[in-house]
Formats: structure tokens, C-alpha cells, sequence
């Protein structure tokens, strides 16, 4: 019988995937609760922004391969790739995952391959497998399935949906191979097996060890701060130790991935994950660090020059060259900073962006220009074409000139 795959949410990583096994000639019934989006993607168009993934999308389409609906039909493989946000204080709400597996219980038949690559808590295909079996006992132990997460950098999805390795982890070894199996018909990287609880980790550890690392960066960022050291220096030439290998400090970590993963480790194993609980916190403080540092710059300004500052915060997006700004630690500290106006002028500044709700974008040349005190919270390109002017006070936190930061 023909493959048919049902695509369980059709956002950042499930439209891009739906897309891909449909151009690689299966059928994809795409599912999203969002009528907006379903509509959208009939179209042939998309709702976010990814380069390649239009033309994909549009053929897709065009061929009858790709159809988005807000409900799910009849198929073999079911794919969950919906969102897992937080409840609470940071608790991991698997509440997404548990809907959509709802959702497909009264379609699944015998054989069918049922994978979860949403990030999740430890345990969660296991609990899935429960509430499957439960509703439908007469299937148990006919069915696959798999924990597969995906590990795609946005930006660069459609290449490293293909090119990269996967880690897959089913419930029993017959789920692992026939999920390799599946994964092996558009995933060019090497399959790895291995049980589900263990994929499911992989996944967290991976962000939570970029975290770690990135908050050790951090921390020094702050001590070399103190010691009046230039931290990219310092940084540079501890790389040189062929055995050291240092990440780059910021105004922070942001993203829906590397500042969020971590908890879901932190808030099932609080006693044991210190480390990673820490790191959070670090990469958390430095964020409000530099707001704080904004804000002395801005006072010394005032009392030294008799007048108030014209500030420009450059950059708004969560990471360099790009337009997203969910979970941005430089939108935090722009909000931050700008709570504490006392008519100072201000110029805000994303290059990636045309217009924002909240803000009035100035050029990035013509604040950089204007202002007396320049915060790099973000280091686009476009920032590093701009050359280092002394006159001014420049608070490189995002590295752009690699200079001390006052
Ligand atoms: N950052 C630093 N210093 C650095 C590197 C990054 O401050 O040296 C900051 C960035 O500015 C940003 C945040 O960290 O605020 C995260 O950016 P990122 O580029 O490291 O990662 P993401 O969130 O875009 O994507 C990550 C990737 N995971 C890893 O690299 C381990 C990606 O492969 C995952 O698929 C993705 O999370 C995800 O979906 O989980």
C-alpha cells in the first residue's frame, strides 16, 4: 500500500518536513488548528519565514502531494510536530502533544508508525504509548513508535532537514528500525538508533549543553568586565589552546530552543541538574546586566555633559542576521531600558525588520550617526560595516567591534 504520512502541526519544523517528503513523492495530509495557516498553505504559500521552503511549498501543492486540513484522515505514518511550551514556573506543557495524539487515536490501524519529534519531557512517548493503548487496547503492540527530535537551525532548515544526522528512539526495537526506515526515505546524515527515553534527552542535552557553554562565555563576559580584560581577546586567546574551545558572549540567549529546552531537564531533575539550572540563571542575568549598564552609561552621561543622552539600541532580533524576535534577550533589555525613559532620545534599530508594533525603527547608519551612547544588544552584519567611533559610548555587548564594553 502507498505510504501516507499525517503531518501533525505545520509550523517552523512540520511544514518544512511536510513539504520535503512531499516533494520526495509521498502524500502528506498536513494538519494545523489554525485555519489560517491550512488556508495559506492550499494556496500554495507560507506563513513563516524560511528561505527555500516557498518553492517547495508551492510545488507541493501545485502536485496534489501536499494538502493542509485542521483535521487529520486515515494514513500509515503520523508525524507530532507541534510546539511543547511552558506552564506554571517553567513546567513543560505537553498538553500540544497529548491533543494531537488524541486527535489520531480513532484513525490508527495495525502497523501504522506513530513519531513524536516536538521537544519533550523524559517519558513522553512512553506516556503516549499509555494513553494509546488505553483507548484503543485491541492495537497494543501492533503499532510503531518513535521518538525523533529534530535538530534543524532556522534559517537553514531545508538543508539540514536532509543533512543532518538523526537520533531515533522507539518504545521497542521493531519501532526504532521501522521509524529508520521511514526517516532513511528523505534523510541523507546518518540514522542513529536507540531507545526512546534516551532520544528524547538527546534533544535537551544538546540545547542544554550549548546553554552551559554559552553562560560560561558569559560569566566571563561579567568577571572581564570587573577586571577591566577585554573578554573577545581573552576569549581568542584561550582558543588558541587546541583543547579550548569558548562560545562568543551576548546580550543574552534567546530563541524558542536553547533558552527553553533546559528546563524541561531543570524542572524533572531539580537536585541533580545544577549546572544547567545555573546556566539559565546566568544567561538570564546578563540580559538584565546590560540593561542596567544602559542605564549608568545613560546617568554618567547626563552628569558629565550637562545634558541627557540620545541612546541607540541596535538590534532587536534574538540572534544575529535574522527577523525573528520571539524570546529575544535584546527585546527584553530595548523594553527594559526604555521603562526607565526620562526624555532622553532614543533611536531602536533591527535592519531585518520594515516596521514593529511598539517601535519606530530608525536606520541603523543614522542612529549610529546621531547618538551619544550606541548598545550593540545584536551583532548583524550590518552593524560591523559601521566604523568604531571613540567619541562615542559604545556598550559592545553582542561583539560587533570586539571592543571593551565601556
Ligand atoms: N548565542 C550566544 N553565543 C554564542 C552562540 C549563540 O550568545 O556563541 C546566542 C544567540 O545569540 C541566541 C541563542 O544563543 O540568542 C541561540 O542561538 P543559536 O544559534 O545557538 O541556536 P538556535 O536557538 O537558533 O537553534 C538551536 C540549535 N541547537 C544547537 O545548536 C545545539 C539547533 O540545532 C536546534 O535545532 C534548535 O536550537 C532547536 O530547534 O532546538
Amino acid at each position: 500500500m502507498e505510504n501516507k504520512v499525517i503531518m501533525m502541526g505545520l509550523g517552523y519544523i512540520g511544514l518544512p518536513t511536510a513539504a520535503l517528503i512531499a516533494q520526495k513523492g509521498t502524500k502528506v495530509h498536513g494538519v494545523d488548528v489554525n485555519p489560517k495557516v491550512v488556508e495559506t498553505i492550499n494556496r500554495g504559500e507560507i506563513h513563516i519565514v524560511e528561505p527555500e521552503l516557498a518553492e517547495i511549498v508551492k510545488e507541493a501543492v501545485e502536485k496534489n502531494a501536499l494538502i493542509a486540513d485542521t483535521q487529520p484522515v486515515s494514513g500509515n505514518t503520523y508525524l507530532i510536530v507541534v510546539p511543547t511550551p511552558f506552564k506554571g514556573k517553567n513546567e513543560p506543557d505537553i498538553s500540544f502533544v497529548e491533543a494531537a495524539t488524541n486527535a489520531i487515536i480513532p484513525l490508527l490501524k495495525e502497523d501504522d508508525l506513530y513519531i513524536i519529534e516536538s521537544t519533550s519531557p523524559i517519558g513522553t512517548t512512553e506516556k503516549m504509548r499509555d494513553l494509546i493503548y488505553t483507548l484503543r487496547p485491541e492495537l497494543e503492540n501492533k503499532l510503531f513508535m518513535a521518538y525523533c527530535p529534530e535538530r534543524v537551525l532556522p534559517g537553514n532548515v531545508m538543508f539540514e532537514l536532509v543533512n543532518n544526522d538523526r537520533v531515533i528512539g522507539g518504545v521497542d526495537e521493531a519501532s526504532t528500525n521501522k521509524a529508520v526506515d521511514f526517516y532513511a526515505s528523505y534523510v541523507s546524515g546518518t540514522l542513529h538508533k536507540t531507545n526512546a527515553r534516551t532520544a528524547e534527552m538527546c534533544k535537551l542535552v544538546e540545547n542544554s549543553s550549548r546553554d552551559v557553554q554559552i553562560a560560561f562565555a558569559n560569566e566571563l563576559s561579567l568577571i572581564c568586565d570587573k577586571a577591566e580584560i577585554n573578554v573577545w581577546e581573552l576569549i581568542e586567546l584561550a582558543n588558541k589552546h587546541p583543547r579550548v574551545n569558548i562560545l562568543q558572549p551576548g546580550s543574552g540567549v534567546g530563541g524558542h530552543c536553547i533558552a527553553v529546552d533546559p528546563y524541561f531537564i531543570v524542572s524533572d531533575y531539580p537536585m541533580e541538574s545544577k549546572i544547567i539550572g545555573a546556566a539559565r540563571e546566568i544567561n538570564n542575568y546578563k540580559s538584565f546586566w546590560c540593561a542596567e549598564k544602559v542605564q549608568v552609561a545613560k546617568l554618567k552621561f547626563e552628569l558629565e555633559h550637562g545634558r541627557k543622552a540620545k541612546i541607540a539600541l541596535m538590534g532587536l532580533a534574538f540572534k544575529p542576521n535574522i527577523d525573528d524576535l520571539r524570546e529575544s534577550p535584546a527585546k527584553y533589555i530595548a523594553q527594559k531600558v526604555l521603562q526607565n525613559t526620562n526624555n532622553e532620545e532614543y533611536f531602536i534599530v533591527e535592519p531585518n525588520i520594515e516596521e514593529h508594533n511598539v517601535y519606530k525603527l530608525s536606520d541603523y547608519e543614522d542612529a549610529y550617526a546621531s547618538a551619544d551612547i550606541v548598545a550593540f544588544l545584536v551583532a548583524h552584519n550590518e552593524f560591523k560595516t559601521l566604523e568604531y567611533d571613540k567619541s562615542k559610548v559604545i556598550l559592545d555587548f553582542a561583539g560587533v567591534f570586539k571592543s571593551h564594553v565601556a
